[in-house]
């Protein structure tokens, strides 16, 4: 098949976060039929949905690819595996999410793989990092990602270098 464009979200907040989600650059670069075009910066962001854990590492990778939709999710997931990430809870801390939010301009409503990814509209951690670099993009279904990047401006999130570090933990516990 031809190559076509997509656009995978980026989150860690475990365990070096930035190196993670630097390491996951790579790792896309690498997939089979599959080669990195653009990668946002880094952003630390604050946990939407289960509050009570670290602060995230959230970026966006632009790709192109000759895997299917579902062929992609899946080497998605198998990278994930390969980082170490192990499934607990819904929205628990993990090493390394990967998410597919567009591919190419697909719509469709699959068990395990919505497209356009369904929350993405909603979370300035996806919209933020997938406006940098690609300001003009439309969201197939919904219209200029510009629109719905208004919406999201009161949540929190600051973009930080490809070398930060999280904080040293201050409670009793860990020192
Ligand atoms: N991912 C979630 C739920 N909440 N919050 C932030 N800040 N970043 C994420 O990547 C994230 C989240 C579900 O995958
Ligand atoms: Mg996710
Ligand atoms: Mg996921």
């Amino acid at each position: 098949m031809m190559p076509v464009h997509a656009y995978i979200a980026l989150g860690s907040n475990l365990t070096d976060p930035a190196q993670q989600v630097l390491r996951a650059f790579d790792a896309l670069n690498s997939l089979p039929n599959s080669r990195l075009i653009a990668r946002s910066s880094l952003y630390l962001t604050a946990p939407v949905g289960y509050a009570d854990q670290p602060d995230f590492i959230n970026a966006v990778a632009h790709i192109s690819t000759q895997l299917a939709p579902h062929a992609l999710l899946d080497a998605l997931l198998a990278i994930e595996h390969q980082f170490g990430r192990e499934r607990t809870f819904q929205n628990a801390p993990r090493i390394l999410d990967l998410d597919v939010l567009l591919y190419d301009n697909v719509i469709q409503h699959e068990a395990g793989l919505t497209l356009p990814h369904p929350r993405m509209h909603e979370r300035a951690f996806v919209l933020v990092p997938l406006a940098e670099i690609a300001p003009a993009l439309t969201i197939p279904g919904r219209g200029a990602i510009s629109v719905d990047l208004v919406n999201v401006q009161n949540q929190d999130l600051q973009r930080v270098a490809d070398n930060w570090q999280a904080p040293p933990r201050k409670d009793s516990h860990h020192g």
